[in-house]
């Protein structure tokens, strides 16, 4: 399945920001009411960066009633031409889910979760061979067992995290870039837990929110105003393009949080 697995990153499932973003869930980042008028124009940026490196942008209208709506990485994981659709670990958000099963049911297989169960799709990253999933206030033991199950007969592994409770999802601190490579934030993550990895480019945590990056091939998309993180990936051989994403940080939401790659 392009996309997720050999990265072509060739269309991004995307959903406009919602008319309560100020109500959007906000646990860690947050020092003021996010602005809904500047998220919408951050997002537009956003929408053209992935536009620029090739990417189709598909955009849903807003959720009315899901401030967080715009998060779509949360709501569904593409395996080949299944779609997992998780139940999402805020009880805020679940109801989201509902429309981009509709849209994606169009081209994939539809496979839901047992109650119970729950898992955000921030918590699920690429590398390679296998998934990185992440055990979360978001993603239960249940939700990653399930999603273990389907990524089997795909021919993926997983192997699982403990996402600590400095932080919202595993890729809040962690991406992978390209194979055989993975960003991560000092302070959350430990070189133990990275052992598999060919090259890992550890980010200061102070720097931490920009260890979340969208790469096509050697060009890579990362937040605005990380300056040491921005020095360290054009050491590792990446162009860069920045997206000034202190909006969405407001409600922890990073890079990756904004799309759902699908194809
Ligand atoms: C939430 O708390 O669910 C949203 N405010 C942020 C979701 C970020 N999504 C992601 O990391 N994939």
């Amino acid at each position: 399945m392009p996309g997720t697995f050999d990265r072509t990153r060739g269309k991004a499932l995307t959903r406009e920001v919602s008319p309560r973003y100020a109500e959007a869930v906000s646990s860690f980042f947050n020092t003021r009411m996010p602005d809904y008028e500047a998220a919408r124009g951050a997002q537009q940026a956003y929408f053209a960066a992935l536009r620029a490196h090739g990417s189709e942008v598909i955009t849903l209208p807003p959720l009315e009633d899901f401030p967080d709506c715009s998060f779509t990485e949360d709501t569904a994981v593409i395996l080949e031409d299944k779609a997992v659709i998780p139940n999402l670990g805020h009880p805020s958000r679940d109801g989201e889910k509902e429309s981009i099963a509709d849209f994606l049911a169009d081209d994939f297989e539809i496979t839901r979760m047992p109650a119970g169960a729950t898992l955000d799709g921030g918590d699920v990253v690429f590398y390679d061979d296998r998934f990185l999933v992440g055990l979360s206030t978001r993603t239960n033991r249940e939700g990653a067992d399930f999603l273990t199950e389907h990524a089997k007969e795909v021919g993926m592994e997983v192997q699982l995290f403990s996402v600590p409770a400095s932080t919202l999802h595993l890729t809040t601190v962690c991406s992978s870039p390209r194979p055989g490579t993975v960003v991560a934030a000092e302070g959350h993550l430990t070189e133990a837990d990275l052992s598999f990895a060919e090259e890992v480019i550890w980010i200061p945590e102070e720097e931490g929110y920009a260890a979340n990056t969208i790469a096509y091939g050697d060009r890579l998309i990362m937040a605005e105003g990380y300056q040491r993180t921005r020095k360290l990936m054009l050491d590792a051989g990446f162009s860069i393009s920045t997206v000034e994403m202190s909006e969405f940080r407001e409600v922890d939401a990073s890079l990756t949080c904004l799309s759902v790659f699908i194809g």
